[in-house]
């Protein structure tokens, strides 16, 4: 990938105007942090054509063969608080599921909080680190990552169930330059009006594209796993969980559907 052909077509104002392409790092993220350490810019870009660490979260393994997905993070330096960090993981599926369904004509499905999924499996991750004092951000990495144009053997034997790719959901092939220009596009807008009007804007357009809400859902959360039903995401990005009657808000978890529909 060309950092100057990308750069030639994006309209954006901020968000990519500068790219770094790498061929090979351990993890984007772990890049684009030193770099922000050291004073980049917000809106700069770090993007490798392989990663050999890629990182989901709680330290989880991301694959990222090369030259076959989108694997890449932004740095960002919002004057929010740390609080208000974690809506911007939904802001940035919400980003990417419509960049895929502007390119592709495909609905895509966000898996709350930080997935996107086609068809049911996994196309793309999102994973937030922040560097950030009491009441204020330092800056924030959002590592990106989308599968491209790879086929099913190119995912591992345990993936192959869950995980698929843009140009398998699409049934031809796909470029990574046009996905990459449509996402930093959806984002910036959407990042913007972040800044400007909280994450309000946000929450109606990821509910709609959220398969959990009405359904009977189980959520790790810490150590504990509540059954319930997803009822919906509230104005801060916590989904909320209506389990015996009583309400639970969550921040972050980890949610396996169930059933497809629900009791309250
Ligand atoms: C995520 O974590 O989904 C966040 C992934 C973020 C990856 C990007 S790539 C650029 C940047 N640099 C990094 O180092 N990371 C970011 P999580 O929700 O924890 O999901 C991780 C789980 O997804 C793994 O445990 C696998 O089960 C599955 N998985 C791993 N690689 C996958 C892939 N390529 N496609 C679909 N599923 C995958």
């Amino acid at each position: 990938m060309d950092a100057e052909t990308i750069i030639s077509v994006l309209q954006t104002r901020v968000i990519g105007r500068e790219i770094l392409c790498l061929d090979t790092v351990d993890s984007t993220n772990r890049y684009a942090r030193e770099l922000a350490e050291h004073g980049a810019a917000e809106g700069v870009v770090v993007l490798a054509e392989e990663q050999t660490r890629g990182r989901g979260r709680l330290d989880r393994t991301w694959h990222s063969p090369p030259g076959l997905g989108l694997w890449f993070s932004l740095i960002l330096r919002p004057p929010i608080a740390p609080a208000a960090a974690p809506g911007l993981s939904l802001l940035t599926g919400l980003a990417v599921a419509k960049a895929i369904e502007s390119q592709l004509h495909i609905t895509a499905d966000l898996k709350w909080p930080n997935d996107c999924l086609l068809y049911d499996k996994k196309t793309a991750g999102i994973l937030i680190d922040l560097a950030a004092e009491a009441k204020s951000v330092r800056f924030i990495v959002v590592g990106i990552g989308i599968n491209v144009r790879l086929l099913t053997d190119d995912f591992p034997p345990e993936l192959r169930e869950t995980a698929t790719s843009l140009a398998v959901a699409a049934g031809h092939s796909v470029d990574r330059e046009t996905i990459l220009a449509a996402v930093l596009t959806e984002f910036e807008t959407d990042y913007f009006r972040f800044l400007a009007e909280g994450l309000t804007p946000t929450i109606g357009p990821y509910t709609r594209r959220c398969g959990l809400i009405g359904c009977q859902v189980d959520i790790l959360a810490g150590r504990k796993t509540i059954r319930g039903t997803a009822v919906r995401i509230d104005p801060s990005g916590a989904l909320v969980l209506v389990a015996n009657g009583q309400e639970h808000v969550l921040m972050a978890g980890e949610v396996t559907r169930v059933r497809k529909t629900g009791t309250i």
